[in-house]
């Protein structure tokens, strides 16, 4: 490794910002950055990753392709790759694209392109592709994301947009001041308050919710999993069963009906649709949703809803929802069913008080960085105006011209003919992993741009070698961050690898479109210009940012702070009538006239118990939550990821009394399957969840080999649960992604353990 020996450069990513050199030695080093209270342990997967021997050295097609030319995709992921020159590779991606929209029209070339690339405004892979693309004529994109696709749909019929909370919240130290008691639904888990898209500077969340502690502020934490709970004494684990927080909203909704401790002067101004949702409460479908009815469904006493109903009522409390709870089987409710809560305590608007989303979730939610804009690269304008809702990929590549609901709208899935995928993993966040392998085998061609060789890659036609962060220049900050920083060069490219930028570049010049693509600026042009632009926008605010080259040689900037934090809707809460919300009505819909009229059963007019899954011979309930050990697939071959694998598997979370049926001890490999799917993972036990609840992160590397178990099943050697995940949405409201639960059965697998292919290269010939 050669660049930078000795000299410290900054850079951040989305576990935050830091410091990076190589040593004499020609190791890279890390360090974080001085003002980050809470480094990640993500940090320690850096080093590690950017010199794996899965980083993809030049620009490869799979040999069925390369021979034949587009289409025979049932060879994706088990061909052989050729390497081949630069030269030839970009002819090759833009005859493509060029021979796709000519005979198919570009609504053919699929460009959504989801995923989490890198850090940094410039080099932001999925703004680069879509930059292209809609200069190249457009493409069919994604709408929503796997975050939080499902809330962004709903939010905006119950509380005009989704935005406000999810961007706005109020900070941790506002809750300090004035919360009494924080009931969160879905936990707050501090494993996953050190990521922040774009980056953060100090990761303030894990410090503020300690600080709470001192501050007298109860933390009623409702989660199947005591590891959600923050270690401190004023922190109480409500141990739920999983896929039952309705029930426990709805009974304690009742409690506070039929104790007339609701705000009916606020339900009255602010809400409407309550005298439905009440009957609905007091038995309107035949069923009276009490606390002894929540209790059967959810696992906690009656008495206890009824007192927390009580303790809600009495001062401000404040009723967050993490993001995990609307990434379920009908997935709408629990927000909605959070939001009447909120509406009922009368709290909306109020600091401290309301409805908090993804608190705990994400490190942005609840920190007190500035609102202000940050530079971002001009994509220009799409002109196809075909989308899918991101998580319906799989259905779109297998079922062309099929028709479907979203969000009151029949629509039609594009006949995509081109898949273009640059900086996302769909074989990490998609879900039926051996359905997904099944539609990718339909288009024509799939090009994807990467850094190393994942399940993606390995899928593709045309593999394109990205950079990483490490080996370029940018400048980043994230949602809510309190520095801008220079992210400095500390490595030269690996092997033949180039920045999606000039990949991109390449293409564009192919298809005649260089000029306009570049507007003649080189990388670092583009930096200074963006940041000039932004430093701009910034003075017409009266904020004074020195000029790019005092930047890029300090290596960062601190945002000035922001002196007021205004709490969500309190203008709203102050006149409804000046300042209504985005709703139909104006005010909360807790019953939407707009989405009962689309009739779907799925997600009714008002937050409603819908039944979960359930399944005799899969009765353990599979939570697949965010890995504690990398951000998704990335930084799965890093150390902190790599050490914590049990048996070189991933870790699979069972209760000792459900591991001793099972005959299973710590630290065995255990096969965890569904009638979709098998996979391997290592067996931890754990008393602190609950029964019958099992829990395997996201994230390991798709390793799929034949079920010697099942002849023709597919099974992952090394334990990623979206081969046992169903491909359904949320609801025909959202078509969010559902991906959080699973019935799934385990056992003790003690036959010969398959290799785990995918932490090395896959087969690569040279031309
Ligand atoms: N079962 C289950 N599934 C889930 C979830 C869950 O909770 N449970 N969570 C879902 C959620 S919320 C999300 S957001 C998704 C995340 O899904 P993704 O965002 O698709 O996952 P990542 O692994 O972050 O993929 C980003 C990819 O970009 C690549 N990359 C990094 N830098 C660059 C670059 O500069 N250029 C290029 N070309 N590539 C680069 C990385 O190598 C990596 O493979 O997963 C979803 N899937
Ligand atoms: N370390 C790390 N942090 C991350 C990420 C990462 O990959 N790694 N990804 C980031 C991204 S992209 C996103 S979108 C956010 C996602 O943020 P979330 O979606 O909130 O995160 P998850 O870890 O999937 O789930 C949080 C917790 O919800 C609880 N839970 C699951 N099912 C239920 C249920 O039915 N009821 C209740 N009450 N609780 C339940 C689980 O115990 C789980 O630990 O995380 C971000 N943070
Ligand atoms: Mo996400």
């Amino acid at each position: 490794m050669s660049g930078s020996t000795g000299t410290w450069r900054s850079t951040t990513s989305h576990w935050g910002a830091y410091r990076a050199r190589t040593t004499e030695a020609g190791e890279l080093e890390i360090a974080p950055h001085p003002l980050d209270a809470n480094p990640s342990p993500l940090l320690g997967n850096v080093a590690g990753s950017v010199r794996h021997a899965t980083r993809v050295r030049a620009p490869a097609v799979r040999r069925g392709w390369l021979d034949h030319g587009p289409g025979r995709g049932e060879g994706r992921g088990r061909e052989e790759f050729v390497e081949v020159s630069w030269d030839t590779a970009l002819d090759l991606v833009a005859g493509e694209l060029d021979r796709v929209r000519r005979e198919h029209g570009n609504e053919a070339i699929f460009g959504g392109s989801y995923g989490w690339g890198s850090a940094g405004r410039f080099h932001h892979t999925q703004s680069q592709l879509h930059r292209l693309l809609n200069l190249a004529g457009g493409y069919t994109a994604s709408r929503g994301t796997y975050s939080h696709g499902t809330s962004t749909v709903l939010l905006p019929h119950v509380l005009g947009d989704a935005a406000t909370v999810l961007y706005r919240a109020d900070t941790w130290d506002t809750i300090a001041r004035h919360t009494d008691l924080v009931v969160a639904f879905g936990g707050l888990a501090l494993k996953n308050v050190s990521v922040t898209p774009g980056g953060t500077t100090g990761h303030a969340t894990a410090t503020a919710l300690h600080a709470l502690a001192g501050s007298g502020v109860e933390l009623a934490v409702v989660t199947p999993l005591g590891s959600d709970v923050p270690a401190a004494p004023n922190a109480r684990w409500l141990p739920v069963a999983p896929a039952s927080d309705v029930a426990l909203m709805l009974g304690l909704a009742h409690t506070l009906l039929t104790e007339n401790l609701h705000d009916s002067t606020f339900l009255d101004s602010h809400c409407t649709g309550f005298d439905t949702v009440a009957e609905y409460l007091l038995g309107s479908d035949g069923t009276v949703k009490g606390a002894e009815w929540a209790a059967e469904r959810c696992g906690l006493p009656a008495d206890e809803i009824r007192t927390l109903a009580r303790r809600m009522a009495s001062g401000r409390t404040l009723v967050t929802v993490s993001w995990s709870l609307q990434r379920t089987r009908h997935g709408e409710q629990p927000v909605w069913a959070g939001v009447l809560l909120a509406a009922m305590l009368g709290q909306i608007g109020l600091p401290g008080g309301g409805f908090g989303h993804g608190y705990g979730s994400i490190g942005h939610v609840g920190e007190d960085g500035p609102l202000l804009p940050l530079p971002t690269l001009p994509q220009g304008h799409n002109p196809v105006p075909a989308f899918i809702p991101v998580a319906r990929i799989a259905d779109a590549l297998l079922h062309p011209g099929r028709s479907y609901d979203f969000d009151g709208a029949a629509l039609t899935y594009p006949d995509l003919r081109l898949v273009y995928w640059a900086g996302g993993n769909p074989f990490h966040h998609h879900q039926d992993l051996a359905r997904l392998r099944r539609a990718f085998e339909r288009p024509d061609t799939v090009v994807v741009h990467e850094t190393h060789w994942t399940a993606t890659a390995r899928h593709a036609d045309i593999v394109l070698p990205a950079t990483t962060t490490l080996e370029r220049e940018d400048l980043g900050s994230g949602r809510r961050d309190t520095h801008v920083i220079a992210m400095h060069r500390v490595l030269e490219p690996f092997a033949d690898a180039r920045d999606d930028y000039a990949i991109l570049t390449g293409v564009a010049e192919r298809l005649g479109l260089g000029q306009r693509f570049t507007e003649g600026r080189t990388p670092r042009e583009w930096l200074a210009h963006l940041y000039g632009e932004w430093r701009d926008r910034l003075a017409d605010s009266g904020h004074e940012a020195p000029d790019f080259d005092r930047f890029w040689a300090d290596g960062e900037w601190r945002l000035p702070a922001e002196r007021e934090h205004p709490t969500p809707f309190a203008e709203f809460r102050a006149d409804p009538e000046r300042t209504p919300l985005n709703t139909p009505s104006g005010r909360v819909e807790l019953f939407s006239p707009a989405v009962a009229g689309f009739g779907y059963a799925d997600c009714p007019g008002h937050p409603t118990w819908l039944e979960p899954e359930s399944d005799e011979d899969h009765p353990l309930w599979l939570i697949a939550n965010q890995p504690g050990t990398r951000l998704h697939g990335q930084g799965d071959v890093g150390a902190t990821s790599q050490g914590a694998k049990i048996g070189g598997r991933e870790p699979i979370t069972l209760h000792p009394a459900d591991a001793a049926e099972r005959g299973v001890g710590e630290g065995d490999v255990v096969r965890v399957f569904t009638d979709r799917g098998a996979c391997l993972a290592g067996a931890r036990l754990d008393d602190g969840l609950r029964r019958g609840v099992v829990v395997l992160a996201t994230g390991a590397w798709f390793a799929p080999v034949e079920d010697p178990r099942r002849p023709g099943g597919t099974l992952c050697a090394h334990g990623n649960p979206n081969v046992l995940i169903a491909d359904v949405p949320t609801s025909r409201l959202a078509q969010g992604c559902a991906a959080q639960h699973t019935r799934v059965q385990v056992e003790r697998f003690d036959g010969p353990l398959p290799a785990v292919d995918s932490l090395r290269p896959p087969p690569i010939a040279t031309a």
